[in-house]
């Protein structure tokens, strides 16, 4: 136990550095960068989907997928025809710093205004590693349960926006959604909320305009640095 805890300090001291290196990258192109979370199947894949079709025509989009195996979920991102690059972690059940910077030159940055990197599907690792993104933000779909926020809290405290994902299945599971907004709350009271569903579109308009308003607010700092 003593020899476990240095190196697990060790090991986020160095992904740091490195999530740091990102972040220079992304600053540098003018990019807002989100590290997009949740447990598998909330519908990261689907949001992301959604989201290029809301923004397309004025934001410029590029996707890292990161997933254990399969280049399944890029291959659907790449039928939107926005860039995508497919990372496969080999096992590992988040994304972290260096496998970022790894997929860097796949990608040309300087035509991208936001970068949407897909974590893999756990609900609770990649909460903890940086990657140089701006904010991370998770999903959590109503079949997940109201519980969710007591027993994983991690990815809700370091979250800047909550997805409450597939409330067209509200009728059919059992979950409290006011529940489940106090819970996170609790956890994070700066946390941004939006109710959506990925299948009939509902709740995806507000968030699209979130989106657009950071994006832009990116951009006017980028000017207001140049002049
Ligand atoms: N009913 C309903 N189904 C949804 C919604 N959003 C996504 N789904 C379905 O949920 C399943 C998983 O969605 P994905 O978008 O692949 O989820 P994901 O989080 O990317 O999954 P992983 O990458 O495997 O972690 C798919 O069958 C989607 O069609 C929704 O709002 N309502
Ligand atoms: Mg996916």
């Amino acid at each position: 136990m003593t020899l476990k805890i240095p190196v697990v300090r060790d090991i986020l001291a160095a992904n740091e550095r490195l999530a740091e290196d990102n972040r220079r990258i992304f600053r540098q192109a003018g990019l807002f960068v989100i590290n997009l979370m949740s447990g598998p199947g909330a519908g990261k894949t689907s949001l992301l989907e959604r989201t290029i079709d809301a923004l397309r025509q004025e934001i410029r989009m590029g996707v890292i997928e990161g997933d254990i195996q399969s280049s399944y979920d890029a291959e659907r991102i790449g039928q939107k025809g926005v860039q995508v690059v497919q990372l496969n972690t080999g096992g590992s059940c988040h994304l972290d710093g260096n496998m970022i910077k790894s997929s860097l030159d796949a990608l040309d940055l300087g035509n991208l205004d936001l970068l949407m990197v897909e974590n893999v599907g756990n609900l609770v690792c990649p909460a903890e590693f940086n990657l140089g993104e701006d904010m991370k933000a998770m999903i959590l779909s109503v079949a997940e349960g109201d519980d969710k926020p007591l027993k994983y809290p991690l990815m809700f405290q370091e979250s800047r926006v909550l997805l409450i994902n597939k409330i067209d299945l509200l009728p059919y599971v059992e979950c409290d959604v006011g529940k489940m907004r106090e819970r996170a709350l609790q956890l994070n009271a700066d946390l941004e909320i939006f109710e959506v569903s990925c299948r009939t579109g509902e709740g995806l308009d507000s968030w699209a305009d979130w989106l657009r308003q950071r994006v832009s607010d990116r951009k006017a700092e980028l000017d207001g640095a140049k002049t």
